[in-house]
């Protein structure tokens, strides 16, 4: 199939599923303001995960993160499956960012199974990031991914009861400009974009592969191409110390499960180059999925 009948067919793929969830959902009042109008207000940095009191709803819901680390914050959200402790889920999340490969594909594997990655987002004092996904009423929690590899040991978590629906289904999400899909090849697990060239329009993130992807735009400069991003992961996979092509922190979306989507928008990200990468670790080798493939230049204006 070429690269657009397969980004159409993803596309339809990914409507249809959410137009019979609103279907078993039913239809949100009258009048509603979108989620996105009003997202969880989610801030990151040395003094832990804050989120206002009070209530939220489930249906669709949206995240708005931000930090006030210079050096940059990672989010994760998820929910454990039933009959798993969060303990458990979180326990095999920290072995995932593990510097060990081994230990990180264990870990990584454990927590796919054990738990759905419903997203996050990389942030700057610079950049915040939106995502808006549909997650049922229930318990989620927000982890602090960044102090999880400082201190694996200590994870700093947020629990957060979604009680009650919004009403609102994915399909009454805001019109997204593009859409990027994490897809598995013969060749391993790749980003397939389709219109992905502004920084700061909405885009639709969809993962039909088999293991759990992020979505993560590092800066490089610019006239920078994907062979010196291949010679740079070439050099690396070498045991190599090559110059790092980056030139600043990521930003971005977080860790996704198979068949998941969200929508997401980046607030104050510089039009530029960036490298469009998945850090994940792979659940067999435990190398980044980057050093695998998944990588891309991509020019936002
Ligand atoms: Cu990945």
């Amino acid at each position: 199939m070429s690269e657009q009948l397969h980004i159409r067919a993803a596309r339809a793929a990914a409507v249809t599923t959410l137009t019979f969830a609103a279907v078993l959902g039913g239809v949100g009042p009258a009048g509603a303001t979108s989620p996105e109008d009003h997202p969880i207000e989610v801030s990151l940095g040395a003094a832990g995960i804050q989120v206002p009191d009070g209530s939220h709803t489930g249906g669709l819901v949206s995240f708005r993160v931000a930090t006030d680390d210079a050096s940059g914050r990672q989010l994760q959200l998820l929910r454990p499956h039933d009959g798993v402790t969060p303990e458990k889920a979180m326990s095999d999340l920290a072995a995932s960012v593990s510097a060990d490969p081994a230990t990180a594909a264990a870990g990584i594997k454990a927590f796919r199974t054990e738990a759905d990655a419903l997203g996050g987002a990389l942030v700057t004092p610079q950049v915040h990031e939106q995502f808006t996904e549909e997650i049922s009423p229930g318990a989620v929690y927000l982890v602090d991914l960044t102090a999880l590899r400082a201190d694996p040991a200590h994870p700093v978590t947020k629990r957060l009861d979604l009680v009650g629906t919004s009403g609102q289904s994915a399909n009454q999400a805001r019109f997204q400009d593009g859409m990027v899909i994490e897809r598995d090849s013969f060749a391993g697990p790749r980003f397939q974009t389709e219109d992905l060239d502004h920084a700061h329009l909405a885009y639709l993130v969809h993962n039909e592969s088999t293991e759990i992807h992020e979505m993560q735009l590092r800066p490089v400069a610019a006239g920078t191409t994907d062979a010196q991003l291949d010679a740079y992961y070439a050099a690396l996979a070498a045991g190599g110390k090559p110059a790092s092509p980056f030139t600043g922190p990521g930003t971005g979306f977080g860790g996704i499960s198979p068949d998941h989507s969200a929508a997401i928008q980046a607030h104050g990200l510089q039009p530029g180059t960036y490298a469009l990468l998945c850090l994940v670790p792979d659940e067999t080798l435990g190398v980044p999925h980057a050093a695998l493939g998944m990588r891309r230049i991509v020019t936002l204006q």
